[in-house]
């Protein structure tokens, strides 16, 4: 079948299937591409089929015919070494991997520049919460200790972060983190870990745990089901200390989106709730976030079983999501929270879980959650109805004919809900800005065209619902240097009309899907949720802000007051202008060239 339309000329081999999931098979390119050279493999990981094909595309380019680089289009091409490394590392040893890494990117075919040169790392010494690391005004090189200190504790109250990028100016990537620096010595002295995530490389992930933490017992939590979940037992197989816990999926279409880190130090626990799946790609050069919590201390022996909790009930909802998955694993992990103290915990948990919920378990997960939380906790504003929501995704589901069916109704319904009024009238004019990244954004970002192989938005989902892409604005992020690393991340939040104040900001892994927030049925009366999602919600009164608003920090790397919150996109959002388009991964774009002077040709 071959289309003219909205998106160009295409075709679809495949049948189109109605199905409420976001990604479905059907969807997904396949990875035979129009110029195979047959020496390519996919990646070791079991993954998605698109995933497969960017992968693919990066090993086998397929070249612009003019060869030439457009003028307007140069980011990549400007990387220097220089610039790189120049950030703080929090890594604990000058990894021997490095090497690798950087042999492996060049045999991608990928752009090789900006990869290597990490710097030394800081002294070790564990960051507590209460006390300076031992290492503090003593050792040299004292700044990034110092920096580290003030990352942690300090100047970062939100305790919010962007993952670190390859590729752009140093300052850019102060105060940002790759895995391997979450992982270090610095933030505690590994006793055993559990990562929860949709997509794994287990040879990859173990690499980035300090050596001497390489054999703590390591519990992965996933989706993967039949052979992707043989794959991955295949590919886990050789590490002793690794066990699997496949997460129950029992409604169809549903996914293991969840991005956590529980990590048993000696001195405590740290939880991370983030956005990057395990893969190397998804820590180098896309924007990211990571919520890390404090080191909760053990709590005494004997402590009651309702210590430790926090105002926000932070450990409740957190073993409340764990035994939501039914696996005696879990279980060994809820006992260890248990004793532990999180109440200095200042952020909500958010998330979602499958299943079909009435009653008080309407409201335990999914947008209703998020309904219950913004009632009972957030404030009413002034003209509030003149106050936008902002969604911001890297992925789309099937959403129905109109916007009246879920987006701009039950949702819309949820994300606006401030205090405990009895059902705002005025919801219909409150403005909804949609934050995805156009076509142009992807042929320009550091990564090119492959960037798109993480923004799985279909052809088939896409055509259903032209009435949405109105709601569209472009990726821009200036403000974080972040313009031209394509956003995996995700984000929800209500702003001011002049874009100044949010009255709340969400970070979650929850792409703009039925199947990760819910659906009503039953007439309102269930609750329907396909997949696992969690994310974390920043609220004004947790940080002492009467105002019942966050003033938006203007500049992310000057010292503005320590509770203005680091929105990691630009504000205002801009519109699609009339030749912008939604990033669709399964349609060719040929007609311009990326950053590394490639076109995108799924087949
Ligand atoms: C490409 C994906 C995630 C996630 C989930 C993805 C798909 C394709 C990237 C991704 N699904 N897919 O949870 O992070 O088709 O399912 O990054």
């Amino acid at each position: 079948m071959s289309q003219e339309s909205e998106h160009g000329k295409w075709t679809v081999s495949s049948s189109d299937d109605e199905s409420a999931g976001e990604q479905t098979n059907s969807e997904m390119p396949s990875t035979s591409l129009l110029q195979q050279t047959g020496q390519e493999k996919g990646p070791r990981y079991p993954c998605s089929e698109a995933r497969k094909a960017a992968h693919k595309r990066k090993a086998s380019p397929l070249e612009h015919s003019d060869g030439s680089f457009p003028q307007e289009v140069a980011p990549a091409q400007k990387q220097k070494p220089s610039q790189e490394g120049l950030g703080w590392c929090l890594s604990s040893s000058d990894d021997d991997d490095d090497e690798d890494d950087l042999k492996e990117r060049r045999g991608k075919g990928g752009a090789a520049a900006g990869v290597g040169l990490e710097e030394h790392c800081a002294p070790k010494g564990i960051l507590s919460n209460h006390k300076l690391p031992p290492s503090h005004e003593t050792t040299e090189p004292s700044d990034r200790v110092q920096d580290a200190w003030d990352l942690l504790n300090g100047r970062n109250p939100f305790r919010f972060f962007l993952t670190k990028v390859k590729g752009i100016k140093a300052k850019y990537n102060s105060g940002s983190l790759h895995i391997k620096d979450i992982l270090s010595p610095l933030f505690g002295t590994l006793v055993s870990s559990a990562q929860f995530n949709y997509c794994i490389d287990v040879e990859w992930l173990v690499k980035q745990y300090p050596k001497e933490f390489r054999d703590k017992p390591l519990l992965i939590i996933h989706g993967e089901k039949r052979e992707s979940k043989a794959a991955l037992h295949e590919e886990a197989h050789p590490y002793k200390n690794v066990r699997l816990c496949q997460a129950k999926l029992d409604i169809a279409f549903g996914t293991h989106h969840t991005k956590m880190m529980l990590l048993h130090y000696e001195e405590g626990l740290r939880v991370v709730i983030h956005t990057s799946n395990l893969i190397d790609d998804d820590w180098y050069q896309k924007t990211q976030g990571i919520w890390l919590s404090p080191l909760y201390p053990k709590l005494s022996l004997g402590a009651a079983e309702s210590a430790g909790e926090s105002r926000t009930n932070f450990k409740c909802d957190l073993i409340s999501y764990l035994r939501s998955y039914s696996s005696p694993t879990l279980s060994e992990w809820v006992e260890i929270i248990k004793q532990h103290d999180l109440s200095e915990t200042r952020v909500y948990l958010l998330g979602s879980t499958p299943g079909r919920y009435q009653g008080s378990e309407k409201e335990k997960w999914g947008h209703l959650r998020l309904r219950k939380l913004l009632k009972e906790h957030a404030a009413q504003l002034p003209d509030q109805h003149s106050w936008p929501v902002i969604g911001q995704f890297s992925s789309i589901g099937s959403l129905g004919a109109d916007q009246s069916k879920w987006l701009c109704s039950e949702f819309r319904d949820s994300l606006t809900s401030l205090g405990n009024n009895t059902k705002t009238l005025t919801n219909h004019d409150v403005p909804v800005h949609l934050v995805y990244p156009s076509v142009d954004n992807v042929r320009q970002s550091l990564e090119g065209y492959p960037a798109g192989g993480s923004l799985p938005y279909s052809i088939q989902t896409a055509q259903k619902q032209l009435w949405l892409h109105s709601y569209f604005h472009k990726w821009s992020a200036e403000t974080s240097g972040r313009s031209h690393a394509m956003p995996h991340i995700k984000t929800y939040m209500r702003s001011s009309p002049d874009f100044q104040k949010i009255a709340w900001f969400l970070v979650t892994s929850a792409n703009l899907s039925k199947a990760a927030w819910g659906v009503f049925e039953k007439n309102g009366t269930q609750m329907m949720i396909r997949s696992y999602e969690l994310g974390v919600l920043f609220l004004p009164s947790e940080f002492g802000l009467d105002a019942g608003y966050f003033q938006v920090k203007e500049n992310m790397f000057s010292d503005e007051p320590v509770l203005s919150f680091p929105v990691p996109y630009d504000l205002p959002p801009e519109k699609y202008e009339s030749k912008d388009r939604p990033w669709i991964w399964n349609i060719p774009y040929t007609k311009a060239p990326d950053t590394h002077g490639n076109m995108w040709v799924p087949k």
